[in-house]
């Protein structure tokens, strides 16, 4: 593949975490490195184990492929491949996987010298994967306690947990992560239309500043967070999200065995009332 002028700039040896120059280079547009061989290990192993898990039966119907976890009777032991142990080795080959990403997003940002925010983040949704599917399960003494890996049967188990704490909703750091999506998203809209109304203009317009931007939001509420600070803000929402919805599953078992609106019973119980 061609090389833009300024990828030959960028692409220079260096800022890896292992392995020195071994695999210090790019094919295509993609940078390897030790953990673009580990990714691409465990990816393909992981999806092969998936692919040999619905050969096995009953459906090839995509929406129903369904790889359960082990019976709740093999605890936290190894369960027969066909029971239970292609779902342990596929998340093993996830979380191998998810990691292996995330350390080859470090060492591009040790390349190009730039802050670890981006693999920060995504090891925030890693740990919300990792909460569902190690964490909890090891909390609660049984691997069957994590999610099955099938479109439909993923779905199903989100429900069942849902009501086995009777009303999901009162659960407060569900009530938390809820929010914070909400308002991730109200941030996202309020900034990509505020860049586009400034930078985007009409035919023989000029492209405006940051000034606008500012004065946009201080003549309509007030108040500008300004241009850095608005990416702070997605930054901290965004993580708080996946953070809370972490908590929200966690507490869920390993702390809190009842109805999630019988929590509340705190508030009620209350002397001032
Ligand atoms: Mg889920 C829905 C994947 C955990 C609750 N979920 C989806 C679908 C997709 C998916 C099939 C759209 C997601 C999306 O747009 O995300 N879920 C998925 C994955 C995990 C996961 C891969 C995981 O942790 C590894 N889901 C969970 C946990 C629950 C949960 C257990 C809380 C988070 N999920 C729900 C609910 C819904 C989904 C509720 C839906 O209504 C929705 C749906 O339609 O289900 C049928 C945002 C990300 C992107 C847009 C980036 C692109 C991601 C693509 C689309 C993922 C494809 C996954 C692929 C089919 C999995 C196989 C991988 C191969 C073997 C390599
Ligand atoms: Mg709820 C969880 C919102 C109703 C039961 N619920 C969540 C949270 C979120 C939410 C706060 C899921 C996000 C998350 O964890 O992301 N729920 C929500 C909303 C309503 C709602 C908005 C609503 O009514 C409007 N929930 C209900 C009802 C209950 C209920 C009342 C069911 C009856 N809810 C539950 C249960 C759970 C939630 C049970 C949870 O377990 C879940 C939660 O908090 O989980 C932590 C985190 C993101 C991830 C886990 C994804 C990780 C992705 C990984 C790292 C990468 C995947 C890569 C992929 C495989 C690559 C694909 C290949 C490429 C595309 C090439
Ligand atoms: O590269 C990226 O983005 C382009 C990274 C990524 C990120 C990042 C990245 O840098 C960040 C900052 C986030 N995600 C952030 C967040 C949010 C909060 C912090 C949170 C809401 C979230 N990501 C959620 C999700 C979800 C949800 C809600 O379900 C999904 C599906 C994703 N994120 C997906 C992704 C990928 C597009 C990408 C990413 N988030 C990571 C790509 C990656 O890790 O690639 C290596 C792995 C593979 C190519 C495949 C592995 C295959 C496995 C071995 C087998 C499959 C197992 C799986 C458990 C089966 C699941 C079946 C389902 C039907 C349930
Ligand atoms: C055939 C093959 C794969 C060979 C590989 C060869 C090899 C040996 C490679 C080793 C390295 C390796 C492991 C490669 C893996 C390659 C694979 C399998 C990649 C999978 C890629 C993947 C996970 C794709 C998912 C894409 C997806 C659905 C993303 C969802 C997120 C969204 C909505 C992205 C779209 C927008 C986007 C591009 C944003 C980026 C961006 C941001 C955030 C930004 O802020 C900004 O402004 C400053 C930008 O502009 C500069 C942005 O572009």
């Amino acid at each position: 593949m061609a090389m833009l002028s300024f990828e030959r700039k960028y692409r220079i040896r260096g800022g890896t975490l292992i392995g020195g120059d071994l695999f210090d280079f790019w094919v295509g547009p993609f940078y390897v490195g030790f953990f673009g061989v580990t990714t691409l290990f465990f990816s393909v192993l992981g999806t092969a184990l998936i692919v040999y898990g619905a050969s096995l039966g009953p459906t090839w119907n995509i929406w129903q492929i369904n790889i359960a976890p082990p019976d709740l009777k093999y605890g936290l032991a190894l369960a027969p491949l066909k029971e239970g142990g292609l779902w342990q080795i596929i998340t093993f080959c996830a979380v191998g996987a998810f990691s292996s990403w995330a350390l080859r997003e470090v060492e591009i940002c040790r390349k190009l010298g730039i802050g670890y925010h981006v693999p920060f983040a995504f090891s925030v949704a890693i740990f919300a994967y990792v909460t569902l599917v190690v964490i909890r399960p090891l909390l609660m003494g049984a691997w069957g306690h994590g999610f099955p890996y099938g479109i439909l049967s993923h779905l199903d188990w989100v429900s069942n947990t849902g009501y086995q704490y009777l009303h999901f909703h009162y659960n407060p750091a569900h009530m938390l992560a809820v929010s914070f999506f909400f308002t991730t998203t109200l941030a996202l809209s309020l900034h990509g239309a505020l860049i586009l109304s400034s930078t985007n203009p009409g035919k023989g317009e000029v492209v405006k500043t940051p000034e606008h931007e500012d004065t946009f939001f201080r003549d309509t509420i007030g108040y500008s967070i300004g241009t850095l600070g608005i990416h702070r803000l997605g930054l901290f929402l965004a993580l708080s999200a996946g953070f809370w919805s972490a908590v929200c599953i966690v507490i869920s078992g390993p702390f809190w065995t009842r109805g999630w609106p019988e929590w509340w019973g705190w508030w009620l119980n209350l002397p001032v009332w």
